[in-house]
């Protein structure tokens, strides 16, 4: 039985095109059966459900907007971000999982590196067959990471680099890592790094009480030999890596929506099933107030990420509009979230409900891929000309 509610208030379905429909059913289908039933589990256990990877990669999910000729899907923006939103309904860090992939591995392969690099990765990493990460956030510096203390050095033929990095997705569970590291002229590299080279470890980050669903790991590289054809040789700077954060937080933007919409219905199942005072708690003026916000919030959420899908599609997406949609609806995702389990009372601590599992989880969406502070500043610096970072 499809159990599936969707609000779409302002009738944005019909801004969207038939295929872009056709492959967000057909996720959301699969995220309805495959994901929905075993997500509780895993996120009490705190492990990710290694076994739904190839099927990622089949459904064409890791890197869908890559072209064609390298694995990926070839499909434009709105129908990335559709995915991120139906993944993100069923939880952050499954969703984290496909953004790494997708944005933060393959972007960057695609973008920065060579003909040869591109043939031997993507397609590989499109189908799920091996598992990126992306190291730049260090212990010291992660809003900044301009400090990064990771270096890298010429010997010969071969660069060697050292470092730490931390909080990094996927890393212990990884095959390659791109990692972000300066070199002897103070200028930020990019390597695709083997994770089984000598020097290389990723320990695992526990006891998290967000993003269970999803490794996260530190990086330590000692005294690590890559070959200067495992550089990516199109990099420019610092810019680079924020350049791929740009495309992660794209997603995030849409998968905040979905998390927002599973709460809403969650809240409102609940809420007009529940009995209190002899009236369902939908009835009560405070409740419907909650749900009108939330269903406020969502619709306004979902007017920003389709109109910055198709100026992303059309070329004309600035980095700054992409921090306007990623601060405002992972914030709103959150108090809808939060707000969602009040209205479940003590049945919301548990995990039979989704909102608490949820709202644990939009925190790290809070944190990461730029701080809801550091998206203020870059409004901020759009808006007056200042930048107010230092
Ligand atoms: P700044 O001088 O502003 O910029 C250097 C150059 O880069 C350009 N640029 C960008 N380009 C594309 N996209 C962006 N988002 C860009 N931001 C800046 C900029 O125009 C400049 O270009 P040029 O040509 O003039 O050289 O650099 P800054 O050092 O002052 O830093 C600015 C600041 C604070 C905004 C930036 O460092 C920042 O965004 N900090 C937040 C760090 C962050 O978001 N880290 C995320 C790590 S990855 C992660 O969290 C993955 S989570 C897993 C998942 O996604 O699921
Ligand atoms: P800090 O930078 O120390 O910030 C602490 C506080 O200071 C925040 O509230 C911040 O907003 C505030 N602040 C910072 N600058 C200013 C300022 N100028 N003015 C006022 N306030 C300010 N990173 C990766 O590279 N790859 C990954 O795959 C990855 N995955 C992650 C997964 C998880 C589960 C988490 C939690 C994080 C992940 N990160 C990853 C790291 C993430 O990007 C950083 O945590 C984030 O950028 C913030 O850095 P920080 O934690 O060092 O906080």
């Amino acid at each position: 039985m499809n159990t599936y509610k969707e609000l779409d208030f302002y009738n944005i379905n019909a801004l969207l095109e038939e295929d872009e429909i056709m492959v967000r059913d057909q996720v959301r289908a699969w995220c309805e059966d495959r994901l929905m039933p075993i997500i509780a589990e895993h996120w009490e256990a705190g492990t990710f459900p290694n076994h739904i990877i190839p099927e990622l990669g089949e459904l064409g999910l890791l890197g869908p907007s890559i072209p064609e000729e390298y694995g990926g899907g070839g499909m434009n923006s709105v129908v990335y971000g559709l995915i991120c939103q139906e993944i993100e309904r069923v939880d952050s860090g499954i969703r984290s999982f496909a953004s790494v992939q997708g944005s933060l591995v393959m972007y960057p392969i695609f973008t920065f590196g060579s003909e040869e690099q591109k043939k031997n990765y993507l397609p590989r990493l499109a189908s799920g067959e091996i598992i990126g990460c992306f190291g730049l956030t260090e212990p010291d510096f992660g809003s900044d990471p301009g400090g990064m203390r990771s270096r890298c050095r010429r010997d010969g033929d071969d660069w060697i680099l050292d470092g730490r990095k931390m909080w990094i997705t996927n890393g212990t569970v990884s095959d390659i890592a791109i990692v972000w590291a300066r070199d002897e002229d103070n200028q930020v590299q990019g390597f695709i790094v083997d994770c089984k080279k000598e020097g290389f470890s990723a320990p695992e980050q526990k006891h998290k009480w967000s993003l269970r669903c999803s490794v996260t790991s530190e990086l330590v590289l000692e005294e690590v030999r890559v070959a200067e054809a495992d550089r990516l040789p199109n990099t420019s700077g610092l810019k680079s890596p924020l350049m791929c954060l740009t495309q992660a937080r794209y997603g995030i933007a849409w998968g905040a929506v979905g998390a927002a919409q599973a709460c809403l219905f969650e809240a409102l199942d609940y809420t007009q099933q529940r009995q209190i005072f002899d009236k369902p708690l939908a009835s009560y003026q405070l409740t419907q107030q909650k749900l009108a916000e939330m269903a406020t919030e969502i619709t306004k959420a979902q007017l920003l990420v389709w109109r910055l899908g198709r100026m992303k599609d059309d070329g004309s997406m600035t980095p700054q509009q992409v921090s306007m949609a990623k601060r405002n609806n992972v914030k709103a995702a959150l108090d809808i979230a939060r707000e969602a389990r009040t209205l479940l009372g003590a049945n919301g601590i548990t995990l039979e409900y989704h909102s608490g599992r949820h709202a644990c989880n939009l925190e790290t969406v809070l944190t990461y891929e730029g701080t809801h502070e550091i998206h203020t500043l870059i409004i901020g610096q759009a808006v007056t000309g200042l930048p107010a970072y230092r």
